[in-house]
């Protein structure tokens, strides 16, 4: 195992190196970034002031919001000609938010990421298999820059055509595979629908982020190709994916590249920092970027963090994995439940298939929600393809009252044959709001 030495560093040490750069990072805010500037003067900061981390709480957030209110180059605190890449967020609609990056910015960022690799198992000269989406998304070109520097042997192939996936991981014997976790599963259903067996291929490790995942979720995955499954976080307004890492030793929360990048845990109605172990909202900000230094990002991501050191031997502060974000909360009557919560739950199920929708409905003046699952071809066959079948009357049943007792939400549940429910080639759609109100209800 290769440690990079500030993963053993001491608090004190890792803290210090955090501060230096904490300093320069302001600095640079607040000579370039003409935003960031009036924001810090309307605070009375200057960077000079900044004598300890906990200094930070004086420093302004940053939202999405303004990335949008100064799109696309408005937050760059570099011209142009010194830029030599842009990503932008993965956002469905309306224009993206926009990032940029120096040359040291994508060195840096090609390192972390290759940290990121070594901390969930790949090595360099064994191939890895990467089916994120190469484009604005960061996922793709991410990872397989990192890739790259660590010296892996680095498969382009981004996301979709799943057959020809399944042929390249056969022909050219990859021992890590990196993707959004419901695009990953979707290829091993495509393999045993071919006859092949997952577990059979050469992959021993997988690296799975991007979107929100359930442990149940990672047993799946870890079974059915016999693999370590590890967390990848990342935002492309931060860097982009290896923001954080879990290892495959302890699989007990992501490693931040603490070097780089400073975590918060707030509350996001308070603003106040929560403590160490609870649930908040994760803040982070850039400690090394140059083209877009990022001051109290906040993330809108659920989290909390950790300090113990861990037992794979790294000291750097753990993250743990992500609930879900705010504005995919859905609340129903005052109770909160997130995608990834239902998964948890759902996957427990036998006779059902790891993909559902939630959707958000109104009846009447009503406002409900209804989860949409499939069931397994196992179960399919055992019920002779007979949707009115009594068993699947009852598996509504069951569902519907395991959400009650688990999430403490009703839920109108809706059985569909296997194969039913759109499958993702990137990010999975876990929740559609069909109602022409927010999603919250
Ligand atoms: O999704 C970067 C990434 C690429 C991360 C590949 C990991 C692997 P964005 O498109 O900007 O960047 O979306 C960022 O995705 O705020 C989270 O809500 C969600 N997200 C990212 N990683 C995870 C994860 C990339 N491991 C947004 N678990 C973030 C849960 C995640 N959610």
């Amino acid at each position: 195992m290769i440690l990079h030495e500030i993963e053993t560093e001491s608090r004190e040490n890792i803290e210090r190196l955090q501060l230096e750069r904490l300093i320069k990072t302001v600095e640079r805010a607040y000579n370039s970034v003409p935003f960031y500037q009036k924001k810090l003067m309307e605070r009375n900061v200057i960077p000079e002031r900044i004598k300890g981390l906990e200094d930070i709480r004086n420093l302004p957030f940053t939202k999405k919001q303004d990335l949008r209110d100064n799109y696309p180059f408005g937050l760059f605190a570099v011209d142009l000609k010194d830029l030599v890449r842009i990503h932008g967020s993965s956002g469905t609609s309306g224009k993206p938010t926009v990032v940029g990056y120096t040359k040291n910015d994508i060195n840096n960022w090609s390192e972390i990421v290759a940290r990121a690799i070594v901390i969930a198992g790949g090595k360099p000269g064994e191939i890895l298999h990467n089916t994120y989406g190469y484009g604005l998304f960061t996922g793709g070109l991410g990872l397989h820059f990192g890739s790259e520097h660590l010296g892996m042997v680095t498969i382009p192939i981004s996301g979709g055509n799943t057959d020809r996936q399944i042929s390249l991981i056969e022909d050219f014997g990859p021992k890590v595979i990196c993707g959004t976790p419901s695009y990953v599963l979707t290829i091993a259903e495509h393999m045993e629908e071919m006859g092949i067996d997952p577990r059979k291929t050469s992959l021993k490790h997988g690296i799975f982020g991007a979107e929100p995942w359930s442990e149940e979720m990672r047993k799946m995955l870890e079974e059915k190709f016999e693999i370590t499954a590890c967390d990848i976080y990342g935002l492309s307004e931060v860097i982009g994916p290896g923001v954080s890492m879990e290892c495959y030793q302890a699989q007990d929360g992501l490693h931040v590249a603490e070097d780089h990048f400073l975590v918060e845990v707030i509350d996001s109605k308070t603003l106040e920092p929560v403590p160490d172990g609870q649930d908040g909202e994760l803040v982070f900000t850039s400690l090394t970027k140059e083209a877009f230094p990022v001051l109290r990002y906040r993330t809108g991501d659920i989290g909390s963090i950790n300090r113990e050191k861990c037992k794979c031997g790294r000291t750097t502060i753990r993250m743990s994995r992500i609930k879900g974000r705010i504005d995919d909360m859905i609340i129903v009557r005052g109770v909160n439940v997130f995608p990834s919560e239902i998964e948890h739950y759902l996957l427990k199920v036998n006779e059902i298939a790891p993909h559902f929708q939630v959707h958000l409905l109104k009846r009447g003046y009503l406002d409900c929600m209804e989860l949409n699952v499939e069931v397994t071809e196992t179960f399919y066959k055992e019920i002779k393809g007979d949707m009115g079948n009594e068993k699947i009357f009852q598996l509504e049943k069951f569902i519907s009252n395991l959400m009650k007792s688990s999430c403490l939400i009703s839920m109108d549940v809706k059985i569909h044959p296997p194969k039913s429910i759109q499958r993702s080639e990137g990010k999975a759609v876990r929740v559609v709001n069909k109602r022409s109100m927010p999603i919250n209800i």
